[in-house]
């Protein structure tokens, strides 16, 4: 038999998350989003919490959440506010690249300062003209004696602005294609590092995301992590662990949306009774309801995979895609649900669907997540994650 329930204390993660989300990030969420506000004081909250860094194993400091974990809080967050839940988890996705692989020393160094105090970190991958083609990166890795110099710029650095470390990736082979692709970790405050300015996005407004350049930058060898070259694959293995969490995200919006739109279907009338008797609103709830559990059940089968250190490529692209587009067309709906209201700034559906927008964009656009399927496919895999 398949175990699909939740320990009980994974019930309780669920339930503080929860509670989290509801009594201090959705409070705020608005207001965040309309001012483009950074939360840093919601941020401080989860830290004292323990509801940040929730990767970092234990013997580095952290409380070491497996995946699973995560994708079960992160909903939470996610349905609290999905813009400060990415602004949450991004020093997650900042140390996945040192706990994958970094040596333990390097862990120690550039990984437990973060459970010590609040600090950001930033993961640095996209470039300007290298989102989807990681491989096309032209930042630059030049050797100079025991260090190494960094030239080029990297662009939509989610806590760019606040980051005082960056796991950064250049090239140290500019003609090795993937293979001469490195990863560094650079301290936010080295010589030669700008900031620009926050990017005005269309949703995830509370999320702090910017461009960054870099000059002559100088950090010590000792800062790469892995070997010459094996950045690109270090890169790779950090978004199959890192997309369960991305789909969960979807998950929550998805799950808030769809429970703003039974609410409001409850509540309003038409033709002398309440929406929710009309079999078009309740066959659009109920759409919403199978793809919300759909994209739960993948995503959590995702992470059950990372965290059994198996290639979850596919598992983890399906369930990214599967619930970044379901969460885009189930917020979608919940506007049409609300109907003139749901336009309105003034009810909370016209924000989840700008924030699901860029859930289909970030962390491998859906069709690169389409391109990472059919090539697994077409390389033979099995396609049933082992369940058949
Ligand atoms: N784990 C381990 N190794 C992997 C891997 C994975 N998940 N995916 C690919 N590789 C390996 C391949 O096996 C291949 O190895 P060899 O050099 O030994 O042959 C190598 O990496 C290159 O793989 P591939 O040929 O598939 O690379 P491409 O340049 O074609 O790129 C995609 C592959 C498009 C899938 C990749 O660039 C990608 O994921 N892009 C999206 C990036 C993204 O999500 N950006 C968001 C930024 S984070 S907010």
């Amino acid at each position: 038999m398949i175990e699909l329930t939740l320990t009980d204390e994974q019930k309780q993660l669920q339930q503080t998350a929860r509670k989290f989300a509801d009594e201090v990030m959705a409070p705020v969420a608005q207001e965040h989003d309309e001012k483009h506000q950074f939360p840093h004081e919601v941020i401080a909250q989860a830290f004292e919490l323990g509801l940040l860094n929730l990767g970092i194993p234990a013997e580095h400091g952290g409380v070491g959440f497996s995946i699973v974990d995560q994708t079960i809080i992160g909903e939470e967050l996610a349905a609290g506010c999905v813009g400060m839940a990415t602004s949450m988890i991004a020093n997650d996705l900042a140390f996945l690249p040192i706990t994958i692989g970094g040596t333990a020393e390097q862990k120690e160094k550039f990984v437990r300062p973060f459970t010590e105090e609040l600090r950001y970190a930033s993961f640095a991958l996209t470039e300007p003209n290298a989102g989807s083609d990681v491989a096309g990166m032209t930042t630059v890795i030049t050797e100079d004696g025991d260090d190494y110099v960094i030239n080029g710029s990297k662009m939509w650095i989610t806590n760019g602005s606040h980051a005082e470390q960056f796991s950064l990736f250049g090239k140290t082979d500019p003609k090795a294609g993937h293979r001469g692709i490195t990863c560094v970790v650079v301290p936010g405050d080295a010589k030669g590092i700008s900031r620009g300015r926050p990017e005005k996005k269309m949703g995830q407004n509370a999320s702090d995301t910017i461009g960054l350049t870099f000059e002559d930058v100088r950090v010590p060898k000792a800062n790469r992590i892995g070997a010459e070259g094996e950045g690109f694959k270090i890169a790779m293995k950090t978004l199959d662990a890192s997309r369960p969490i991305t789909a969960c995200f979807a998950v929550g919006v998805a799950r808030k949306a769809m429970e703003h739109a039974i609410a409001y279907s409850q509540e309003r009338k038409a033709f002398k009774q309440p929406i929710a008797n009309f079999q078009a609103i309740q066959f659009m709830i109920a759409e919403m309801a199978m793809k919300v559990h759909a994209a739960r059940l993948c995503t959590l089968q995702a992470a059950a995979l990372v965290d059994a250190k198996e290639r979850s490529s596919m598992i983890s692209s399906y369930a990214k895609a599967l619930a970044a587009d379901f969460a885009m067309e189930v917020t979608t709906n919940a506007v049409q649900v609300f109907g003139g209201y749901g336009y309105s700034k003034e009810y909370p559906v016209e924000k989840l669907m700008r924030d699901a927008k860029l859930i289909q964009i970030y962390e491998g656009t859906s069709q690169i997540q389409r391109m990472v399927i059919a090539r697994e496919i077409y390389g033979g895999l099995n396609l049933s994650g082992g369940l058949v």
